[in-house]
């Protein structure tokens, strides 16, 4: 079998002083932090479009990456080609996990059915190479965005040729992914949105989408597909709204449509950021409304207003990422998911190393900072100190429902003046940096 990447051996954790930049500085697979390993905590996944398809292109630029599985005139050459780099990549990262959309492992044929025949062909391939190497499916996706017949949507078409089309590959993509053991089934819907109100019927779309989504679940269902269904938000680009926009909102359409006992949501850091949220505002409501699934790990940059997908090395961030999915009691069987890639002038096949291991170490260095601020309690018990006013008297009287205005008028009519305590803000600042920097 060919070789890809013959320069590189097994990434292997050598510690925070090795200086090594092909070695693990703090992502150490089988460190017991707490009650699980990193491993266990973690579960790391591969992109497969990312880091096996992605070709440097931008909107202003065309490829900058030539990637030597990609150099075949015969498609299903190259897709077989590509399926292999990525087991050889996931075995030298010793990532355990990788997600695909249809597309990204088989390519298109000329009609619907040469497509799938291609899809069965790669889920073999790949199959047979996850047997080999025990790596497993995170979640598999249809990639109903790509291609101009999705231009104006894909469940939320106009067109109801369109919405059979999309349905026809969630159900192939539904297929392999069972078949390939994935522990999740992912919707983003890219295309599923609208550019302006002037020739959109925006309850029909909204009505369909949860039609489409009903179908997979009925579906999922009849085939035994017993994997957790996520969507995953965004709020804007391609399109200028996303119906999906953010947690909030999907949790209510979810909940409008009934769907809420099927799905959970896989939250993507950057895609926060475009929707005006931190990554942590999106994981705790996720969390508290019981529907936090998994991550797509990446970063965005705050100077520019797009997606840009970088591989996510703030530790800032991983540490209050880890402090939601700690007390979330993990994601399994969701996973942090790299969707992200390497910048557009990082071409060379080495800089797929630097870049996943960089968000390796910065997310186990993260969980390590996560554990200790958990473990010392002090942000959990200023919080009850912060909310004691409801515990007892009157507050824990209104928690109860024991009382409504008439009660509560009399009472603050008795109580008016009111002191109130600091907020602490930058003390509490300063205990974060401290488990940062010290854990
Ligand atoms: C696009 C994005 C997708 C989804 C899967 O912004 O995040 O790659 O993760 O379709
Ligand atoms: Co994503």
């Amino acid at each position: 079998m060919t070789v890809y990447f013959p320069e590189i051996d097994k990434i292997v954790y050598e510690g925070p002083k090795s200086g090594n930049p092909l070695a693990f500085s703090y992502y150490d697979p089988q460190k017991v932090v707490g009650d699980k390993t990193m491993e266990e905590h973690l579960r790391f996944s591969m992109a497969y479009w990312h880091t096996l398809t992605g070709q440097g292109v931008d909107m202003f630029g065309s490829a900058s990456i030539q990637r030597p599985w990609e150099q075949f005139s015969d498609p299903m050459e190259a897709a077989k080609a590509r399926a292999c780099a990525a087991f050889e990549f996931m075995e030298k990262m010793q990532i355990p996990y990788y997600c695909f959309h249809d597309v990204d492992a088989a390519p298109e044929g000329a009609t619907l059915k040469e497509t799938l025949a291609n899809l069965d062909q790669i889920a073999e391939t790949l199959k047979d190479l996850m047997a080999k190497t025990g790596k497993k499916l995170l979640w598999g996706t249809a990639n109903l965005f790509s291609h101009p017949r999705f231009m104006h949507g894909a469940a939320t078409s106009p067109s109801a040729d369109v919405f059979a089309y999309a349905a026809a590959r969630v159900k192939k993509a539904l297929e392999i992914t069972k078949e390939l053991g994935g522990e999740n089934y992912v919707f983003w819907g890219g295309r599923e949105g609208y550019e302006t109100l002037l020739n959109t019927d925006l309850k029909l779309e909204l009505d369909n989408l949860a039609r489409f989504l009903h179908m997979a679940v009925d579906y999922a269902q009849e085939i035994g597909f017993t994997g957790q269904f996520l969507i995953e938000p965004k709020p804007k680009e391609p399109t200028k709204h996303q119906y999906d926009f953010d947690v909030a909102t999907v949790v209510g359409f979810l909940k409008t449509y009934d769907l809420d006992q099927h799905f959970k949501i896989n939250i993507e850091a950057n895609h926060a950021t475009l929707a005006g949220h931190t990554f942590q505002h999106e994981l705790r409501l996720a969390r508290i409304n019981g529907v936090l699934g998994s991550v797509d790990a990446n970063q965005g940059d705050k100077l520019l207003g797009w997606d840009t997908d970088q591989f996510p090395t703030n530790i800032y961030t991983t540490t209050l990422a880890m402090y939601e999915i700690l007390q979330n009691g993990g994601l399994a069987p969701g996973g942090l998911n790299f969707d992200a890639k390497v910048r557009r002038g990082s071409h060379e096949a080495v800089d797929l190393f630097y870049a996943h291991i960089a968000g390796m170490d910065a997310f186990a260095r993260g969980l390590e900072a996560a554990h200790s601020l958990l473990l010392s309690g002090e942000l959990e018990e200023f919080i009850a100190e912060r909310y004691a006013s409801y515990t007892s008297g009157v507050g824990e009287q209104i928690v109860k429902g024991q009382v409504g205005l008439k009660e509560l008028g009399a009472y603050a009519l008795e109580h008016d003046q009111i002191t109130l305590p600091s907020g602490r803000q930058e003390l509490l600042e300063s205990i974060l940096n401290r488990h940062i920097l010290q854990a």
